[in-house]
């Protein structure tokens, strides 16, 4: 009989439509590889050396961070996706296909101090960074050449992180992205089948089934997806088909703050160390269409695995075929469950 703890299957993605392999069995493997020492917080609360520092200057030399006391954002350096660029596209028998991209890129600094993460930070604290989030969301997708605003951050040198100072990125642009596309396109594809959002009736199943929530308030849930293709990945949801932080209650934005202080403080307990990751909100585009089918939502990605020293790599038969992941996510669900206080 089949149990989908024991044997090898594949779970499907519900928000893109991508598969990833479970092979339960393969925990009991041994571990050879490569070990690391790992990153401990032990930073000052201000760094001289720090770009992101409030006073300091920035790479190159030339730009002088003001002396800010809470949240601070500023138009990327080295812009990926830049404003100025033509309109133009590429075709050579629909073989070279290419088109010009406008966008922007910001950094934003959630505060002053250096040593702090999400984690770390007052709820006072936290908010302040939710609100940052919501009024660059706001002013970016008001541009009418901004159709989707991602928000998002790498935390750790294993995440290519260039900086421990608390801070994310915004990237906007023009087109969405391709994660931004499959996922309108399967909400979109549910919501008119339905009638309610992919997500709502997504999480109503998680919390009556339970074992795959790690946490939640009145307002938002985290769980470790039933697709997770990383160890200790996390999808915090809304509780309310409300399909950004514009349509968000103030209750609503507190509770987020409090819901990402808790999960990013237990990702710190799991292996003892302060835990890298990529993590990104996932608000409706801003193309100035409504988007009913779209519900809030925020990815963690991280990429431990066993120890703060050995993460799983998307290697080999992930870049052939398709990712693989040898932990369950109801495991994983128990043991994040075991680091919340
Ligand atoms: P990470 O969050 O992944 O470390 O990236 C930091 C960003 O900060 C990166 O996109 C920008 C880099 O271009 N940056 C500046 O805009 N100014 C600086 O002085 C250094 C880094
Ligand atoms: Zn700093």
């Amino acid at each position: 009989m089949f149990d989908f703890q024991e044997h090898t299957h594949r779970r499907l993605n519900i928000l893109t439509g991508d598969w990833v392999l479970v092979s339960p069995h393969r925990m009991k493997r041994p571990w050879q590889g490569k070990t690391e020492t790992p990153s401990m917080n032990d930073r000052p609360a201000y760094d001289p050396k720090c770009y992101l520092c409030p006073g300091n200057f920035r790479a190159g030399g030339t730009v002088q961070n003001p002396d800010y006391k809470g949240t601070f954002v500023f138009d990327n350096d080295f812009m990926a996706i830049t404003p100025d660029i033509p309109e133009g596209d590429f075709n050579e028998e629909d073989l070279l296909v290419a088109k010009s991209e406008r966008g922007l890129c910001r950094v934003i600094c959630y505060n002053p101090r250096h040593d702090l993460t999400m984690g770390s930070m007052s709820a006072g604290e936290m908010r302040k960074v939710v609100d940052l989030w919501k009024a660059q969301y706001e002013e970016l997708g008001a541009k009418s050449f901004i159709n989707y605003v991602q928000i998002f951050e790498n935390k750790g040198q294993e995440m290519g992180c260039s900086n421990p100072h608390p801070h994310g990125q915004i990237w906007a642009q023009s087109s969405f992205p391709k994660e931004i596309e499959k996922e309108f396109e399967r909400q979109s594809a549910y919501f008119d089948a339905k009638g309610r959002t992919l997500l709502s009736d997504y999480l109503s199943l998680e919390l009556r089934r339970k074992e795959r929530v790690v946490c939640e308030n009145d307002n938002f849930a985290v769980l470790i997806p039933f697709w997770a293709v990383w160890p200790y990945e996390t999808i915090v949801i809304a509780k309310r088909p409300v399909s950004s932080l514009s349509g968000m209650t103030e209750q609503e934005l507190d509770d987020l703050g409090e819901i990402m202080r808790k999960i990013t403080a237990a990702y710190d307990r799991v292996f003892d160390c302060s835990f890298p990751y990529s993590m990104g909100l996932h608000n409706a585009p801003t193309d100035g269409k409504e988007h009913p089918e779209w519900h809030f939502h925020i990815h963690f990605y991280p990429p431990l695995l066993r120890s703060a020293t050995v993460k799983k790599f998307m290697v080999g038969y992930e870049m052939m075929g398709e990712p693989q992941r040898d932990i369950t996510a109801e495991y994983a669900a128990e043991k994040l469950r075991h680091c919340m206080v």
